[in-house]
């Protein structure tokens, strides 16, 4: 039997599973929390503590024992390592390492009897990692923006962003030029990982690689003219950037210590989102993913890179092919617990209001606390109708209500989903599904997406080094007991529902 491993490098801990695919078997996950397992890092919540709340990095050498220690725990789990065929992985996107000349050499020396960690410390020409929590990049954001303006959002994807690799490399760059001169390779924290497995620098993939505001998603390739604006001599510092399928390493002699077989694929790894995006199920063509959580998220499969990408969110490649957006919510659930509450209701009290009420009637802007998208700096509640005389229920499924509006009138794809696979918290609440699935007029598909990361790095290793197709890995492992239809009665409510939230919008611009 083949198994596959799938690594899911988080903030906060590193994840590890196998799955079979002949069989649909799927391991328990196994994890290294890295403040809890790797005190000695001193990363309680995953990064070095920083007065400045806008500095967020992480000691890079911590993931290097957290991967010495998940695979020994794999290993001491009693499962199948021998019979690994194939690895993949997902990192926390955005984050940056930082290699120098030794980097290579160390790697192909890797010994077995001493940790990554001790082998691989003076091969860092930066000590820190920034992750994808810092924001310390307003500056350089101004200069790439003040440079390209919309082009840098039509050709990469994105805006210039605090947290993305390319004002994050500007800012080092810049501030730091003497280390900047001895770095020569900058990794992501996925290809970074990728690279140690197989023991030789890696290829970024397309997935990961366009969270970095570098590269040109029309010619797939990175951006020279953006690129060196960002850092002198960076493009021959970025390994190449290939499609996400691609498993161009091998892994390396020292992983026979727990118990893999050296010289099996190592498929390049990707980022938390992409993976997510395969490992609940909404990968393929058509396909969203709603997560209902503090924040909520969108992501939406494209087939074909959108003439504007979305205003506010971002596009990335997606795994299984074409391209995702990903648009961020950041009023989700504190903001329907904060109305729940202010009424008093409990959680069957709140179902019932909200079927009680008329559905597409009202709509308001949803913004208890400052907003990401579209951004809005104050809380603001505005609402078109007179919310003093209205009952409960019409307040709350019209907040409902247009936190999905909000999310269709944001995505950033003009076609609606043909499925919509529901994860987080909230998902939890019948009444809420049934106004995703009536807004969207498509059917939602109730998913769990606990480790939907690590299972979706490990449907790609089944893919890239079984030969495997998404459709079938979907199939097998992305199963759900619960589908909610749209009722298509309300699908002319919803449009103009739609536009009267349109015009709420408009209003305040
Ligand atoms: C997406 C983003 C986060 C990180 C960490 O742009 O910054 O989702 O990928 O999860």
């Amino acid at each position: 039997m083949a198994y596959f491993l799938g690594i899911d490098a988080g903030t906060q801990s590193l994840k590890g599973i196998l799955i079979e695919p002949a069989t649909g078997w799927t391991s328990k996950p196994v994890s290294v929390h890295f403040g809890r397992d790797l005190p000695q890092y001193g990363s309680t919540d995953g990064f070095l503590p920083c007065l400045d709340p806008q500095i967020r990095r992480a000691n890079p050498r911590m993931w290097l024992d957290a991967l010495d220690l998940l695979l020994e725990r794999m290993q001491q789990a009693g499962l199948p390592m021998a019979q690994v065929a194939g690895v993949s992985g997902s990192g926390q996107q955005h984050g940056t390492v930082y290699l120098n000349h030794l980097f290579p050499l160390a790697l192909k020396t890797l010994q077995q009897g001493q940790s990554l960690a001790t082998q691989l410390v003076h091969a860092f020409s930066r000590q820190e990692a920034p992750i994808w929590m810092d924001a310390s990049t307003t500056t350089q954001c101004g200069q790439l923006r003040s440079r390209f303006g919309e082009r840098l959002r039509q050709d990469t994807g994105s805006d210039a962003t605090e947290r993305f690799s390319g004002p994050q490399i500007m800012k080092f760059a810049c501030e730091c030029p003497a280390q900047w001169t001895e770095t020569a390779t900058v990794h992501l924290v996925s290809s970074f990982l990728a690279s140690v497995m197989a023991g030789e620098n890696l290829p970024i993939d397309y997935g990961d690689g366009a969270g970095m505001n570098l590269l040109n998603l029309h010619t797939l390739a990175w951006d020279a003219e953006i690129a060196e604006f960002t850092a002198p001599g960076l493009l021959k510092r970025l390994p190449p950037c290939v499609p996400s399928t691609q498993a161009p390493g091998r892994l390396a002699p020292y992983f026979a210590k727990y118990g893999l077989t050296p010289g099996i694929p190592v498929n390049v790894w990707s980022g938390d989102n992409p993976n997510s995006l395969i490992g609940t199920g909404g990968s393929l063509a058509g396909r969203a993913v709603v997560s209902l959580g503090t924040s909520d998220t969108y992501f939406g499969t494209l087939t074909e890179l959108p003439a504007t990408p979305p205003r506010f969110g971002h596009v990335f490649g997606n795994p299984a092919g074409g391209f995702m957006t990903l648009v961020c919510f950041t009023n989700g659930s504190l903001t329907r617990e904060h109305f729940r509450n202010h009424y008093g209701f409990s959680r069957e009290e709140f179902e019932i209001a909200v079927v009680q009420a008329e559905p597409g009637r009202r709509q308001l802007l949803p913004w208890l606390v400052p907003e990401a998208t579209p951004p809005v700096p104050t809380q603001k509640i505005l609402c078109n109708f007179d919310a003093k005389n209205a009952t409960p229920g019409d307040f709350l499924r019209a907040l409902l209500e247009s936190q999905v509006l909000t999310m269709r009138y944001h995505a950033g794809n003009r076609q609606r989903p043909t499925q919509i696979r529901l994860t987080g918290g909230a998902s939890a609440s019948p009444v809420l599904r049934q106004i995703v699935a009536d807004v969207f007029q498509a059917p939602v598909v109730i998913g769990d997406s606990t480790e939907a990361a690590a299972l979706g790095a490990a449907m790609r290793a089944a893919n890239a080094c079984g030969g495997y197709g998404f459709d079938e890995l979907t199939e097998r492992f992305c199963t759900s007991q619960t589908t909610v239809t749209p009722n298509p009665a309300l699908g002319t409510t919803y449009e103009q529902a739609l536009e009267q939230f349109a015009a709420l919008l408009k209003s305040i611009k």
